[in-house]
């Protein structure tokens, strides 16, 4: 089952049909246990309309006031990639050692009025000359903690900022318009299939620059395990997005330009796309 946030309301993708939910608060519609037991429930009210399908092309971000979160250094390409950019400022070993820890890496990405959706622009930094994309998969979490669904994100980051410094690793990930999610979240019936793949291309006036992709079951831990510290002493009223770090790094000669085109597709979810602005 898929959620769009869309400019009429909630629709609902379920076995190739389309519904309107009756509900017009994303936060009250999402923030459910049972997610999908609930949902599936209400469309035995709901009557199937093929017209909505146009709408779920251009959706808005699957977002209300939910915060998005992330997680660090849980691929070990993100953790060799790290290391290498950070060693002459000598933090190349805290990424060594945050990957075999039991504490994870967790930081705060972005509030809603910073993230954009699919088919919105993400931006790079003026003040930095070295800018990637992070393709994640993103679990949304209801505030009594339980994972309902997932949608795809993108962690921008930029790279000789947090390369400079493991301290300059807010300004690195956090500014106008660094996250993305979307086209939609996701709502299985069962947890995502741990073989689904994350896949990433980027276009540069039409043409491939980079592309890569990574099975979601290289991850080093359990999104339980991510979720329980992340909530261990706080509280999500609206529930909570929470990226699950990037397993994908274009090689270090790498790095976006203004107009490229960011494609990242998890197999079950769809396609998030952005443009690059500044
Ligand atoms: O340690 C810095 C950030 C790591 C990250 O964003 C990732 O691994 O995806
Ligand atoms: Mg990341």
């Amino acid at each position: 089952m898929k959620i769009f946030n869309t400019k009429r309301g909630i629709v609902i993708q379920y076995e190739n049909q389309y519904f309107l939910s009756s509900e017009t608060s994303w936060d009250k519609f999402v923030n459910r246990s049972r997610l999908f037991q609930q949902i599936k429930n209400e469309l035995t009210n709901l009557k199937a309309d093929a017209s909505l399908a146009e709408l779920t092309s251009n959706p808005k971000a699957p977002l209300g006031n939910q915060e998005i979160w992330a997680s660090g250094v849980t691929y070990l390409r993100s953790r060799e990639a790290r290391m290498e950019e950070s060693k002459d400022a000598g933090g190349g070993d805290f990424y060594a050692r945050v990957y075999e820890a039991q504490r994870p890496e967790l930081f705060f990405k972005a509030p809603a009025y910073r993230t954009v959706g699919s088919g919105e622009v993400v931006r790079i930094r003026k003040d930095s000359k070295w800018n990637v994309p992070e393709p994640e998969l993103t679990l949304f979490i209801c505030s009594v903690g339980t994972i309902e669904g997932y949608t795809i994100g993108n962690d921008m980051s930029s790279r000789d900022i947090e390369g400079e410094n493991p301290l300059y690793l807010p300004q690195a990930k956090s500014y106008n318009g660094s996250a993305a999610i979307g086209p939609c979240l996701y709502v299985p019936g069962e947890p995502i299939n741990p073989d689904a793949m994350i896949s990433i291309e980027i276009l540069r006036k039409g043409q491939r620059v980079f592309s890569g992709d990574i099975s979601i079951n290289r991850m080093k831990r359990k999104h339980t395990e991510l979720v329980e510290y992340l909530f261990r002493e706080m509280s999500f009223p609206h529930g909570t997005y929470l990226m699950t770090g990037t397993g994908i790094v274009p090689p270090d000669t790498f790095t976006l330009n203004v107009d490229d085109e960011v494609r990242i597709s998890i197999e079950g979810i769809g396609t998030l796309s952005n443009r690059v602005a500044q």
